[in-house]
């Protein structure tokens, strides 16, 4: 696997950990692209931030660079990240994932090859329906059809959610989610016997947090809130999660957004390993 990984320098200790990081630098599905930056603006951030940036906490994680794609080759790319990360996972390894546009979930889903329930929080209802417009935009539309897939949940969405139906997606309430807590109904689907996927779109968190979106949305989760709501979602059936659409702004290295993002990245890192 080694030969596959670009060289990088990690922020994080080296060691061997049961969860392990990896960057998808992919953002040609998308309307607008820079979101390839941000695995490298994340390791850059925290080297900048230092010792800092990971406080007292422990986080155990194993950075295994980005991998390495075909760019613009959807096609191949794909099945790049199908092949790596179903190794990883059959290494028993749980992969935190940082894109990357929305689409690069597809794969990742794809390589978990079990029964499934997906948890995306998203501002937005990709939910295009023709082939036309651009994968991350038809996230909902292509994991629908994936047959291992049995739920999808979609948090913090605020654009787009009313006129949707399909029978595998289910819009959490955001009065739930807004002050943290899950819906009973969310609850009954994590106790199901499936694995679970989380797939975070940095635009579920309100722009006065982090701007640095392809697509901001006002009126959305606050970074403690956002936090609260994955710390109750990822248990031991977590196979795997990513983090996408943060388009960074290459000028600056530690930005507020990326400083919030990488404190909701670690926390999600930190529960993994609980
Ligand atoms: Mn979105």
């Amino acid at each position: 696997m080694g030969k596959n990984r670009s060289q990088t320098t990690s922020p994080f200790p080296d060691i061997k950990a049961p969860t392990v990081l990896i960057g998808v630098p992919w953002d040609w599905e998308s309307a607008l692209q820079g979101t390839r930056y941000f695995p490298l603006c994340f390791r850059e951030a925290g080297l900048v931030l230092g010792q800092s940036f990971l406080h007292d906490r422990k986080i155990q994680v194993q950075d295994m660079g980005d991998i390495r794609l075909a760019a613009k080759d959807t096609e191949l790319s794909s099945s790049l990240i199908i092949k790596s990360a179903a190794e990883l996972l059959g290494d028993g390894k749980k992969i935190v994932s940082i894109g990357g546009d929305h689409s690069i979930t597809i794969p990742l889903v794809a390589a978990l090859n079990e029964k499934v329930t997906v948890i995306i929080f998203d501002a937005h209802a990709d939910a295009l329906q023709n082939d036309s417009g651009p994968l991350s935009e038809r996230v909902l539309t292509e994991l629908s059809k994936n047959s291992n897939v049995n739920d999808i949940v979609v948090i913090g969405c605020r654009s787009g959610s009313k006129d949707f139906r399909n029978n595998k997606v289910m819009f959490e309430d955001l009065n739930h989610t807004y002050n943290g807590r899950i819906s009973s109904k969310l609850g009954k689907i994590l106790k199901q016997n499936n694995r679970i996927y989380v797939s975070f779109d940095f635009d579920v968190i309100d722009p006065a947090f982090i701007s640095e979106v392809s697509y901001p949305q006002p009126l959305g989760l606050d970074p403690k809130t956002a936090i609260k709501i994955l710390k109750h979602i990822i248990n031991g059936k977590t196979m795997a999660l990513d983090f996408v659409e943060f388009n960074p702004d290459i000028k600056s290295r530690v930005s507020n957004s990326m400083h919030n993002a990488i404190e909701i990245v670690l926390s999600a890192i930190e529960a993994l390993g609980e």
